[in-house]
């Protein structure tokens, strides 16, 4: 039986009541391994680089296997940059190949670059007009009930790749469950941690273009942006990206 496992931390109290967000975590894990992950989860929200949080939630809930759906991991590229205009602009070019018009890259840009705190979910656009068309505001869209099928897998690939530990594999699992949600087109993502300046643009059409430095170093705010296609149903969409469980799995030629 697979169990989720959710962590949510913040620091000055409660997230909802003044205290400032430090971090989250989910998998999905085998019984067995639920208590290690509390015990990671626990250890991550007290030594994050966003601060040592002071209130912590440990969310554990068994999954039922008939709810499970499957998509693959998408592939990795990487596009390497030194500084954040640099990698900026790369993602401004990946996003237009991939079929973002301007006027969506434009205004994806201006609503991240806008933000003085970071949000804790996603702005949901349309990627022809550039429209926002969620109306959560500073909480955006959160996408949740994810993992790799298979970590152990996963890490012995990515392991050998160099890009081990948990931000590549959380960025990848996300932008692969994002990636394959009915009516999107691409995304676009940088990190709220101040010292971690790595982001990407993911695709199906693509995959996973990883861009070595886009932001500043100790910049603490970051963001995403679901570009999806004109139409969307985005109560549906908001649904998938909640509540759906998808398992990622990786590609046959990977293994
Ligand atoms: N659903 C939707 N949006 C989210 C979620 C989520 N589950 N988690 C974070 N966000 C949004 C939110 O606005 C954050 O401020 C922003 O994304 C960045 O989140 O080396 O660490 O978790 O290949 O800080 C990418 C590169 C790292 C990884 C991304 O994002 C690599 C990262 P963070
Ligand atoms: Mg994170
Ligand atoms: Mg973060």
């Amino acid at each position: 039986m697979l169990y989720s496992v959710k962590m949510r931390s913040s620091l000055g109290g409660y997230h909802g009541e003044g205290g400032r967000h430090i971090s989250g975590a989910e998998r999905i894990v085998p019984e067995d391994q639920v208590e290690a992950d509390v015990i990671a989860m626990l250890r991550r929200a007290r030594t994050h680089e966003r601060g040592a949080a002071d209130f912590i939630q440990v969310k554990v809930e068994e999954v039922k296997p008939q709810t499970i759906t499957y998509c693959p991991m998408i592939p990795i590229y990487q596009i390497h940059t030194s500084t954040k205009e640099e990698g900026r602009r790369a993602a401004r070019k990946e996003l237009a190949r991939i079929g973002v018009s301007q006027a969506a890259i434009e205004s994806a840009f201006h609503e991240l670059e806008s933000l003085t705190d970071s949000m804790r979910g996603a702005i949901v656009m349309d990627a022809v007009t550039g429209k926002r068309l969620d109306d959560r505001h500073e909480r955006g869209v959160r996408c949740s009930n994810m993992d790799c099928e298979d970590t152990a897998l996963y890490d012995a690939i990515m392991g050998r790749k160099g890009l081990g530990g948990d931000h590549p594999r959380e960025a990848l699992v996300l932008a692969s469950k994002v990636a394959y949600a009915p009516g999107t087109v691409a995304e676009l993502c940088w990190s709220d941690d101040p010292d971690y300046v790595t982001g990407y643009v993911g695709s199906r059409k693509f995959g996973y273009g990883r861009i070595t430095v886009m932001k500043d170093m100790r910049d603490p705010v970051g963001g995403r942006v679901f570009f999806v296609q004109p139409g969307t149903d985005i109560a549906a969409y908001d649904d998938y990206m909640q509540n759906q469980t998808v398992l990622v799995r990786l590609p046959h030629e990977d293994q």
